[in-house]
């Protein structure tokens, strides 16, 4: 297999795009197609400030790495889990974003849950939900506010998450298997500020294949954590990309078509009469600020608050 735009070997062949490429054109096809996406849905400018939320996966590095190479003033935020899982995941990928971090000369923040709340996520889990059930609710809860607190305070105008297309389908999916409007009509690669004291939160990586983000990585030598979050094991969305993956072996393209038609047919008004049901009844919450339908403290407040 040959690279199409230079005839020499191809170090990758991406059925879905019917595109092989060698690695100096790949790794110049990926920043290209970001920036691509960027413009087309309008995510930020360069004389935008952007915080990059990074996990010291694959694909948050990759995106901090890809913005810097377009000339995005891009800032990251790692987040402090304090999960462990036996292989000292958050310490681990902790230690990956400082090096990037210090590698690119880049700026990093971290913020700490265990530091600044006197509680881990696992330690926060099991004291409001017992333990029952899989950290992730509290986990998910507590990533975006911090992300949300971090970008707001920080003063910049939007934050990047890595998402790729893989989980953006996967998401997808799963809105579609239990057909949930209210999500579906909010998802996509802008989430816009529309409530007070909200960021802009986009996903400039939303139509790139999870494995073309792989070698993306691998090809520049970006040290990445490979192992996921020990609690990630047996989730819907792991199943859901199992699911999507065989589709794909069998129709190269599906996860592409079945995400760019999803977004044509947002466009083209399918969810436009599905207005948000909590719009009218957010407040700011009195301890934070953040937007909440909840009556009183928002939710993170309320479970951060010992009793
Ligand atoms: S939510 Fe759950 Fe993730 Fe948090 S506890 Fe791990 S798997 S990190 S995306
Ligand atoms: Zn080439
Ligand atoms: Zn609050």
């Amino acid at each position: 297999m040959k690279c199409v735009k230079c005839g020499q070997k191809a170090a990758i062949n991406m059925r879905h795009h019917k595109l092989a490429l060698c690695k100096d054109h790949f790794l110049e096809w990926i920043p290209a197609q970001t920036q691509r996406f960027i413009e087309k849905y309008r995510m930020f400018s360069l004389q935008d400030k952007v915080l990059v939320a990074v996990s010291g996966g694959k694909d948050s590095l990759s995106l901090w790495d890809i913005l810097q190479r377009l000339g995005y003033q891009a800032d990251g935020l790692y987040i402090g889990l304090g999960i462990d899982g036996g292989i000292g995941y958050s310490n681990e990928s902790q230690r990956l974003c400082e090096e990037f971090a210090k590698s690119h000369g880049l700026r990093l923040r971290v913020v700490s849950v265990g530091a600044e709340f006197g509680e881990t996520i696992p330690e926060l889990s099991l004291r409001t939900i017992r333990g029952k059930e899989k950290p992730c609710a509290v986990c998910g809860l507590t990533k975006r506010h911090i992300m949300n607190r971090a970008a707001r305070d920080g003063g910049y105008d939007v934050l990047a998450t890595g998402h790729n297309l893989d989980d953006e389908t996967a998401t997808l999916l799963g809105n579609t298997l239990n057909w949930i409007p209210g999500y579906l009509v909010r998802q996509g690669p802008v989430l816009e500020a529309d409530k007070p004291g909200l960021v802009r939160k986009v996903k400039p990586l939303c139509r790139i294949y999870e494995r073309d983000m792989a070698a993306y990585a691998i090809l520049r030598g970006i040290e990445y954590i490979y192992e996921e979050c020990p609690h990630a094991v047996g989730s819907n969305s792991i199943f859901y990309k199992e699911l999507l993956n065989n589709l794909e072996a069998e129709r190269p393209g599906a996860k592409i078509n079945f995400y760019v038609a999803f977004l044509q047919a947002k466009e083209n008004g399918l969810f436009a009469a599905q207005a948000d049901p909590d719009l009218d009844k957010l407040h700011a919450c009195p301890s934070c600020g953040q937007p909440t339908s909840a009556p009183g403290m928002c939710a993170f407040c309320r479970m951060t608050a010992k009793a």
